[in-house]
């Protein structure tokens, strides 16, 4: 193998990440996994020695890879690099890498772009959770088009809209929408929901961890009782939500729930696991909402449920909101979709210091 591999970067979302055809990665495991923790500079809390930015959040990885399977463009497989372990992880899905995947499809050949029309719809089979999702793409005279004027939290920014839908993600990793067939569950004596609706999440109320929930990640971080807590009741919820042992996974991310302060039907801080995410997650925030949406979970007395069959749901987290569009039709989910952004940061070649 060669030591320098041909890889896009790109903002997918609130997130960043290289993107790579499967074509050029080595397809041995282990080979692949020592060429991606060489890139990114892990284990090392600032990824010094490579392209990570020291956060989970800019430490991922896209797959992408033409399909054969019927009625599906392109392949994606997400790798979460960890930052201070030597750790890669294609346990959980990434939504906001998600957002790249369909402009790096239609930059590499793997997608036409829609001749007379100005978007491409891309579809995309997630392989780490055997689902779907359709992105949608702006396109001109062949190529993507970027710019535009839509601004999603988190991000500072405008670029041009990309619309994800999401068929049926429920039961992503865990099996079933609720794992434990219960609304409400108690583990380590907390109340809990523990739910699947594209990302395993177990949502615990602020008040039960004695926070308001509105606090900057920086002091929860800080908070070491609340981290060993949110640790010891994740671990256990792991084993109930079917997921087996999690100490070196992902999953399930953390959500700590309040009243929402600007208008949205929740507020949130997620754990994602040991880091408190900046704004939340694509899946995540789709599981919340999805709590939100059902009768008797923890979200019942705080959070408030939007009219009509199709519910926008604004969850709202430290840096803004999040709106996830659902489909609740007799009480049965059918689709959800979010809007995100993505854009082409550099396209070349990364090298790893392997000999
Ligand atoms: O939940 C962070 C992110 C994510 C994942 C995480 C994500 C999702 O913000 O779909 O997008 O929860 O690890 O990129």
């Amino acid at each position: 193998m060669s030591n320098g591999i041909s890889a896009m970067w790109m903002r997918g979302g609130t997130s960043k990440g290289l993107y790579f055809l499967k074509d050029d990665i080595p397809s041995n495991k282990t080979e692949r996994d020592k060429f991606l923790l060489s890139v990114f500079g892990s284990p090392d809390k600032l990824q010094i020695n490579g392209v990570g930015g020291g956060n989970p959040l800019t430490s991922k990885v896209a797959i992408v890879s033409k399909s054969k399977k019927p009625n599906v463009d392109v392949e994606y497989l997400f790798l979460q690099i960890s930052v201070d372990e030597a750790l890669v992880s294609n346990t959980q899905n990434c939504g906001n890498i998600l957002a790249g995947v369909g402009p790096f499809s239609i930059e590499r050949g793997l997608v036409k772009p829609s001749e007379g029309q100005d978007e491409t719809k891309v579809k995309i089979f997630m392989e780490n959770t055997g689902q779907i999702a359709i992105a949608t793409v702006q396109t001109k005279n062949s190529s993507v088009v970027y710019n535009g004027s839509t601004l999603i939290d988190g991000v500072p920014r405008p670029s041009s809209p990309i619309p994800l839908e999401f068929l049926n993600i429920a039961g992503s990793l865990c099996g079933s929408l609720l794992p434990t067939g219960n609304r409400i569950d108690t583990v380590n004596g907390l109340d809990v929901t523990m739910i699947d609706n594209g990302m395993p999440c177990v949502i615990i109320k602020a008040s039960d961890l004695k926070i308001t929930g509105h606090e900057d990640t920086e002091i929860l971080e800080k908070n070491s009782e609340l981290r060993k807590t949110l640790e010891d009741l994740r671990l256990s919820c792991g084993h109930i939500m079917n997921l087996g042992d999690v100490t070196k996974k992902t999953v399930p991310k953390m959500t700590i729930i309040s009243k929402s302060k600007a208008g949205g039907i929740i507020n949130t801080r997620t754990f994602i696991p040991h880091r408190c995410h900046s704004s939340i997650g694509v899946f995540g925030a789709v599981s919340v909402a999805t709590a939100c949406l059902l009768d008797r979970t923890i979200t019942a007395e705080i959070s408030s449920v939007p009219k009509g069959d199709t519910k926008i749901c604004s969850v709202e987290h430290p840096s803004g909101q999040t709106q996830i569009v659902i489909d609740f039709k007799d009480k049965k989910i059918s689709s959800a979709a979010i809007l995100r952004t993505a854009r082409k940061l550099f396209d070349g070649i990364v090298f790893s210091d392997l000999n």
